[in-house]
């Protein structure tokens, strides 16, 4: 990534920042833009802030616990007051997002339904006029029979395919295997014209646990670019 992309991650995260007070219970997201929030918020832990953590992944849980910010599984701490993650496509001004890229959308996905205020992070990159265009969509299914639910989101008009390992987790030719022991399918629709739609017919189908679908869910996004830090509510 480009020292330019960085830092916009890092002033979207500094944004958010703010949005966390003493006493909070808040949601750690994952992948590049979240993780620029958790060594800054470790800072404000060691001046004396109160929080408790509800990491999204493994990865998030890792690095916040190494950086010494209070953690609790979402057992422990069923309600969020705030949760600030990422997403790889942000269509405004519903803020309905593709997430999963990094795989962990059902733990994100449930965080998010446990919080008051879901705010997303971002670079301007992540906005976009269409879902779907940018990046296919995730669905993470059960492994068992997995070529079943393959086929039928195929018939919805996309092509599936089977994420690979990330390297180091497997051998390369094995599947990727998400926090929850599943794989996930990368689907690639031409558009997503009526995400709503897709995301209850996806969910219908046996086998799969979650989709990258999060509509309705985003209250806020704090978006970063040249020009300086925008926020979008939800419509
Ligand atoms: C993780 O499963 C995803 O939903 C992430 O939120 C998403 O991939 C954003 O990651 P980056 O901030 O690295 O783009």
């Amino acid at each position: 990534l480009s020292g330019e992309a960085n830092r916009l991650k890092q002033a979207a995260a500094d944004a958010a920042l703010e949005l966390i007070t003493d006493g909070m219970a808040v949601g750690l997201g994952s992948g590049s833009t979240a993780e620029l929030l958790l060594a800054p918020l470790a800072a404000r832990v060691r001046a004396g802030l109160r929080v408790v953590g509800v990491p999204t992944s493994e990865r998030t849980a890792t690095l916040a616990r190494d950086l010494g910010i209070p953690l609790a599984s979402l057992v422990e701490q069923p309600h969020l007051d705030i949760t600030i993650d990422g997403a790889d496509e942000i269509l405004l001004p519903s803020l309905t997002l593709v997430k999963g890229r990094g795989g962990a959308l059902l733990r994100e996905k449930l965080v998010a339904a446990s919080t008051d205020r879901e705010v997303i992070i971002a670079d301007e990159g992540k906005l976009v006029a269409a879902l779907g265009t940018h990046l296919p969509l995730p669905v993470e299914v059960i492994p068992f029979g997995w070529q079943y639910v393959a086929g039928l989101l195929r018939a919805l008009g996309c092509e599936p395919v089977l994420r690979p390992a990330a390297p180091g987790q497997l051998a390369t030719a094995q599947p990727y295997i998400t926090d929850g022991g599943n794989y996930v399918l990368d689907c690639r629709f031409s558009a997503i014209p009526d995400p709503l739609k897709l995301a209850q017919q996806i969910k219908l189908m046996t086998g799969v646990v979650e989709h990258g679908l999060f509509v309705g869910v985003a209250a806020l996004a704090i978006v970063a670019g040249p020009t300086g830090v925008r926020r979008f509510e939800r419509d």
